[in-house]
């Protein structure tokens, strides 16, 4: 290591597998469970979800685990999390996302996705809050993802590499989340680089291109994950319609704010789509 601020995953060299597998070696150590079943990222508004999965292991900061980032933002927990569920299987909650925004490339935001296959998880959940296009959605309503256009331009995929992404948000998951709310809508998702909102033209493009809903994370994930083999779900909070698509400008308080008011509800339907899976 050249020098003690330097992150491992910036080393060209590194093997940014052989860091999550030293990362797995961690959370294994910290939590006491050698090998976990499911993992779940929890994206703004979903906070609440992880005390009602089942009995908490253990909870530490991700910080004590090889390669994860200083988290970014208030209100992204910044905590790692293994649950057993009722049903006996181990689930990693991981409450701390790097974002493409933040400017450390695509290594760094899959590593909690990378870190969580090395901990034997075959299922990744992917939860983000995000911009609605659809009229008749609501700030507050989740939504299923069918599928992602990947806008930033960059893949965590490096070298040739060629992953097959059809049914990356497998049909068998969603089914699985249509069968406890059968009332659950779908969309496609569109990842911009962020950090600001897009303008309403962006939006618009993200309408005519087949866009349903806008964020800035879940899609260089989900490859990563399917990468690695795994099995995604995704689920995104609309906590805003997006902008243009209604009269009055984004703020990021009403983001928060909707995140909040939906909470105990999405937490719930979380916690049981990830029991019936
Ligand atoms: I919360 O409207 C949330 N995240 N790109 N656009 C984008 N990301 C978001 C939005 C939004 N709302």
């Amino acid at each position: 290591m050249p020098h003690s601020s330097a992150h491992p995953l910036d080393d060209p060299l590194a093997d940014p597998f052989d860091i999550a597998a030293q990362a797995a070696a961690d959370i294994a150590r910290l939590s006491g469970i050698e090998r976990h079943d499911i993992a779940v990222t929890l994206g703004s508004g979903w906070g609440e979800a992880a005390g009602l999965i089942g009995t908490t292991n253990a909870e530490f900061p991700a910080t004590e685990v090889t390669g994860f980032s200083r988290p970014a933002l208030e209100g992204h927990v910044g905590s790692l999390r293994s649950i057993t569920t009722p049903r006996g299987r181990n689930v990693l909650v991981i409450g701390a996302r790097t974002h493409f925004y933040e400017g450390h490339g695509a290594r760094r935001v899959v590593h909690s996705v990378r870190t969580a296959a090395a901990t034997g998880a075959r299922i990744m959940v992917l939860t983000n809050g995000a911009g609605g296009i659809r009229h008749t959605w609501r700030p507050g309503q989740p939504v299923l993802i069918s599928d992602h256009i990947n806008l930033t331009g960059a893949s965590p995929l490096e070298g040739a590499t060629f992953i097959d992404l059809t049914d990356l948000y497998s049909l068998r998951l969603r089914d699985i989340a249509h069968s406890i709310d059968p009332s659950l809508q779908e969309g496609v998702y569109c990842q911009f680089r962020g950090p600001q909102y897009e303008t309403p033209a962006e939006v618009n493009m993200a309408k005519l291109i087949g866009g349903h809903i806008v964020g800035m994370s879940t899609a260089l994930e989900a490859i990563a994950a399917r990468e690695a083999g795994m099995e995604v779900l995704g689920l995104s909070l609309i906590t805003n319609l997006a902008a243009g698509i209604k009269a009055t400008p984004l703020s990021h308080q009403e983001v928060i704010e909707a995140g909040k008011a939906a909470g105990p509800v999405i937490s719930s339907l979380l916690a049981r789509v990830i029991e019936a899976i």
